[in-house]
């Protein structure tokens, strides 16, 4: 509980130099089923972390129906990789990571939870209140929290509504700096800089330059994020991690979804 980091905390902040690409699964947005077929493509082209949530549509049903089935199908595999010397069985074992609306929209079953301040909202309800109603569950189901500063910046698309967030613009760059400085300052072990989910344009590379000059945090950066290019930039300003969502939700069949993350990561570390 309180002292040193959990395993999913040191795994998601070993940064190595190499950044990682996390693959983001809203439950609003298809079945379990579905979500676990994803994740194993995902995971099988060298995705590192699943994120679970969404702004809207989410619940305590769908969230945790999600898990269990992403967890069933990558436990499975990464047995049926243990009794095959050919199959790395340790590339299998990826966390299963909460990234909740709120405190309605959790998980038991999860590995860790980012447990976090939607920095710029302009509401008590993602600055504090959703936290306290969900941190009892949390301590009771003993999910491992990754404490996390949330900024939402240009466009922000839905979470910047939902979030009534103050944005963070494009060259705003000593806010971004002041941010990033506070998440520091409050214990925060990582950063999200997010322009929302299908955003048109990605986070301003320049902000999160800026944002990894001023802290030591784990930066994680997403939304609007389609191509091993754009990912590059973000990775090449500073990013540690790199979250797909809508990418991922555009494909049905797993073999196509597996080429095109496997040509995304590797362009995106070229
Ligand atoms: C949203 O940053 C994530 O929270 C992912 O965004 O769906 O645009 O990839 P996309």
């Amino acid at each position: 509980m309180v002292g040193e980091p959990g395993p999913t905390l040191r795994y998601v902040s070993n940064t190595t130099g190499v950044a990682r690409h996390a693959i983001l699964i809203d439950p609003a947005d298809q079945t379990p089923e579905m979500a676990a077929k994803r994740c194993m493509a995902a995971v099988s082209a060298g995705s590192s972390m699943v994120l679970v949530g969404g702004s809207t549509g989410t619940d305590m049903g769908n969230v945790h129906n999600t898990v269990i089935a992403i967890k069933e199908a990558l436990e499975l595999v990464t047995w049926a990789s243990s009794q095959d010397s050919d199959l790395d069985e340790e590339s299998w074992i990826v966390p299963i990571v909460l990234f909740p609306a709120g405190a309605a929209a959790l998980s038991p079953s999860a590995d860790g939870i980012t447990f976090m301040m939607l920095m710029n909202s302009t509401t008590p309800k993602f600055l504090i209140e959703e936290q306290l109603a969900g941190a009892p569950f949390i301590r009771q189901a003993g999910v491992e929290t990754l404490p996390m500063g949330y900024v939402v910046c240009a466009p922000g698309g839905r979470v910047g509504e939902v979030g009534e967030a103050n944005l963070l613009e494009s060259g705003q760059n000593d806010r971004a700096a002041a941010y990033a400085m506070t998440a520091q300052s409050y214990g925060f072990k990582l950063l999200y800089l997010e322009a929302g989910s299908g955003a048109h344009t990605p986070v301003d590379p320049e902000l999160i330059r800026t944002a990894r000059e001023s802290c030591n945090l784990t930066l994680i950066v997403g939304g609007g994020i389609r191509d091993g290019a754009t990912a590059r930039r973000a990775v090449e300003a500073g990013a540690d991690w790199i979250i797909t969502g809508n990418l991922t939700e555009s494909f049905d069949d797993a073999d196509e979804l597996q080429r095109v993350l496997k040509e995304f990561i590797s362009t995106m570390n070229s």
